[in-house]
This record gives structure tokens, C-alpha cells and sequence, in this order.
């Protein structure tokens, strides 16, 4: 830690901010105190909270329209190591990195591992792309990857994981996330039962190359870049192959993959009773898949699903959860979005922390949706900036990161020895 970005610049920026905060922590504690909260409590919880950021989210991202490239994007993986380090020297949540293979292929993982350790940076779990051809040209995922009806393509598919688990292993990753992109664009294209069964099959295969600790987590998405029928739609196509895979395979939710109005915070609910609830891709949405900062357009909705988790944490029905943000970061610069992003989802977990649970069942058995309701909104609508900065500063974190990170001018830096690139490897999301 602390290579990125000295620390003494992130202190020497804290020293201007810290009476500001001190006074709005003292004001915020007694309020919750009312409310029979300790602060301090809440504090030490919300500092042992993580997300892991992903590697792709540190380059701009574009549509299928076109791309408008920063200035000082990283290059490669060693460029994103080193601005994913920017991030957390600044606000220390986002420890660990997801990275995406073939896009961060290295020839020597064990280097790549030693560089990330040297800015503090650990790995979490890798992802697997299938949805674009395989670098070496050996076969096309065209018509579909794992569920491809070319034995050849299921085949060279299935490797890209297992190489995947593979790199994982060198980097300390604990788990694997999967998703395609296979479905049908026109009614007719594909067997919907074939596919799945070929999906099952190759996933299996995939499954059997897992170490004993590993996770293996199942995203599902209803459209794009079908758009007529995707294999692994929702969340119970998910839930049915992670039950079939075994105890090693989860369901994963990306807060963009579910068609409009459906409540996601039920599907956390019932993934979380049936045991197969694994990790977040944290983003957020207008329409579809936006993959929008998390939190910048619906945080209610943000807050509501840590209502859930915290909820089950707190009658121990939670496991291991992989946190990650998933997210396109088309006109700002990444740094700064994934930093706030963070932060909200930070903040949706500390406000989850202010729901008294008793108190909401009581009000749902004694049949009063306003007071239930009300529980939730107090929570929702306290203003819990004081708990998280606090919290990132006794971290050794910035108070202010952003304002802290614009002194710094990174990118003008960068761009002095990162050559700016017209194309995209790893942007559009
Ligand atoms: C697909 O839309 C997705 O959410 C998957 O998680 C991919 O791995 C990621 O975005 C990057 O394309
Ligand atoms: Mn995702």
C-alpha cells in the first residue's frame, strides 16, 4: 500500500478535513444514539467491509456506438494494478482487484502476482470471456461458446475457464465467475433445450477442474448480446445449473441483468434461503444493462438489497459473498467513479446497519406496512458520510478522496508515458 499515492499526501490533505469530520461524527453519534445505535459499532463493522474493483473498469469504456478514450488510460493489466492501487490508497476498500481473461493474459503470472502485492493489491475472483473469439483463432463463439453445437467450440471454450481457474490459482484467487453471452437472435436459432443441456454439460467439465476452496459463480442476464432468447437468463436458469453443478457453484446477481421493474432485492432474498446466493456485480441502471456507477440512479434500490443482506447476516443464514463492481465507465474518468462507486456501495451497507430487524418484524406481524416502511426509510435517508469517511480515515484513508485525487493530476501525469489508444480491449462492457 502507499506506492501509488504517498501517504503522507493523503494525511497532509486529512489534517484540513479532520475538524469538519470530528464535529459531524460527535452530531451523528448522538443522534443514533437515540435510536439505540452505537456508532462505533457500526464504524467497525463498515471498516472490515470490501468490494473488489474490476480490472476492466479502470479503462473507458464505450458503446457499440463508438469510444471516446481518456487521457492516461492504462494499457495493460500492469497499468490497471497500478491505478485499481490509486483507488485504494485513497479510500482502502477496494483491497483486492477481478481480473478478466484472455484481456489480462500475462506470460508470467507469478511476476504479475508479485507486482500487485508490491502495491498492496491482492485478486479476487477472475472472470472468463467467451463472448469474444478466442485470441488464437482456433474456433468461433460466433453461434455460442459453452453451449455452441461444435464440439470443437464447447471444447475450446471449457479450456478458456480452465486456464482461467489456472491463472487464478497463481494469483490467490478463491473463485471463478461465468457468463456467456450464448443465446439466439431469431426464434428457431437455437434449441432452447439443447443449449441448455450443452451449457450443463460443459460447466461440469469446468467444475471438475475447480480446487476444493474455489467458488465457481453463475451470471446470468436476460438479453444482449441476444436478443431474442438467452441461455442463462435469470436468476432460476442460474439457480437450476448451480444446484446441478454442486455445493462449489453459486448464483451470481449483477445489479444490470434483470428486465425492467423486477425486484432484485426479492431474488437476493430468495437466493440467500436457498444457499446459493455467491456474489454482486455492483452497477446501476436506466434501461437495460447501462452499467452505470452504482448508485447514481437508483440507491434505494441499492440500499434495499444490503436491507437483505444484513438482515440474513444477522440471523447467520449469510456465507462467503464475493463483492465486485461491474461497471462501463464511458464519460468520466474511471478512477473517480469507481472511487464514489465504492463509497455508495459503502454507504448502502452502513444505512442497512441502522435497521433495527426486530423492530420491522414486529411491524410485520402486527400487519403495519407504514411503520415497517418508516424503519426502512429512517435508515435509508440518514446521512451516514461521517461513519464511512470516519471509518476510512482510522483506515488511513483519504476523508475527501476525490478532492484529494484531483490535486494529484494523475491522468495528465500518466499521459506523459502511457500512450493514448484509439481502439478497445477491454471497454466496452
Ligand atoms: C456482461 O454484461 C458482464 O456483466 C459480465 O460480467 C462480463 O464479464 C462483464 O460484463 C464484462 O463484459
Ligand atoms: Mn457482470
Amino acid at each position: 500500500m502507499y506506492k501509488a499515492i504517498k501517504k503522507e499526501l493523503i494525511d497532509q490533505h486529512n489534517q484540513s478535513q479532520k475538524s469538519n469530520l470530528d464535529f459531524d461524527f460527535k452530531y451523528l453519534e448522538q443522534k443514533l444514539k437515540r435510536s439505540g445505535f452505537d456508532i462505533h459499532v457500526i464504524k467497525e463493522q463498515i471498516k472490515k467491509f470490501q468490494v473488489a474493483v474490476p480490472t476492466w473498469g479502470v479503462g473507458t469504456g464505450g458503446t457499440r456506438f463508438a469510444r471516446f478514450p481518456g487521457i492516461g488510460e492504462p494499457q495493460n493489466i500492469y497499468d490497471k494494478i497500478e491505478d485499481c492501487a490509486v483507488i485504494n490508497d485513497l479510500i482502502g476498500f477496494t483491497q483486492k482487484v477481478s481480473p478478466h481473461f484472455p484481456w489480462d493474459n500475462v506470460d508470467d503470472f507469478k511476476e504479475l502476482k508479485e507486482f500487485a502485492d508490491s502495491y498492496g493489491i491482492g485478486f479476487d475472483v477472475v472472470n472468463s470471456n467467451t463472448f469474444q473469439d478466442p485470441t488464437d483463432d482456433s474456433a468461433s463463439f460466433k453461434y455460442g461458446s459453452l453451449t455452441n453445437s461444435s464440439q470443437e467450440a464447447r471444447d475450446k471454450a471449457i479450456e478458456i475457464n480452465t486456464q482461467s481457474i489456472d491463472n487464478g490459482k497463481i494469483l490467490n484467487s478463491k473463485g471463478l465467475t461465468v457468463w456467456v453471452g450464448d443465446g439466439g437472435n431469431f426464434p428457431g436459432q437455437i434449441s432452447f433445450s439443447k443449449s441448455l443441456e450443452r451449457y450443463i454439460d460443459s460447466m461440469k467439465k469446468i467444475y471438475a477442474h475447480l480446487p476444493s476452496d474455489w467458488t465457481v459463480l453463475l451470471e446470468h442476464k436476460p438479453y444482449e448480446p441476444a436478443f431474442y432468447s438467452t441461455v442463462i437468463s435469470d436468476w432460476g436458469t442460474s439457480y437450476i445449473c448451480a444446484k446441478e453443478l454442486g455445493d462449489q457453484a453459486m448464483c451470481l446477481v449483477d445489479l444490470g441483468h434483470h428486465l425492467p421493474n423486477t425486484n432484485i432485492e426479492m431474488i437476493v432474498s430468495r437466493l440467500i434461503d436457498v444457499n446459493k446466493l455467491g456474489g454482486f456485480h455492483f452497477n446501476d441502471s436506466k434501461f437495460g444493462d447501462d452499467d452505470l456507477d452504482a448508485g447514481s440512479i437508483n440507491p434505494y434500490e441499492l440500499f434495499l438489497i444490503f436491507n437483505e443482506l444484513t438482515n440474513a447476516s444477522q440471523k447467520n443464514k449469510l456465507s462467503n459473498i464475493a463483492y465486485m463492481i461491474d461497471q462501463s465507465h464511458n464519460v468520466t474518468d474511471p478512477i473517480e467513479s469507481l472511487m464514489l462507486s465504492a463509497n455508495e456501495i459503502v454507504n448502502s451497507y452502513a444505512k442497512s446497519l441502522l435497521v433495527n430487524y426486530s423492530q420491522l418484524e414486529e411491524a410485520q406481524d402486527r400487519h403495519d406496512p407504514i411503520r415497517a416502511m418508516q424503519i426502512l426509510k429512517n435508515a435509508f435517508s440518514t446521512d451516514v458520510n461521517p461513519i464511512v469517511s470516519m471509518a476510512r480515515f482510522e483506515n488511513g484513508h483519504s476523508i475527501d478522496p476525490i478532492s484529494t485525487y484531483r490535486t494529484l493530476e494523475y491522468k495528465k501525469q500518466k499521459a506523459k508515458t502511457r500512450k493514448s489508444s484509439k481502439g478497445s480491449s477491454s471497454g466496452i462492457v
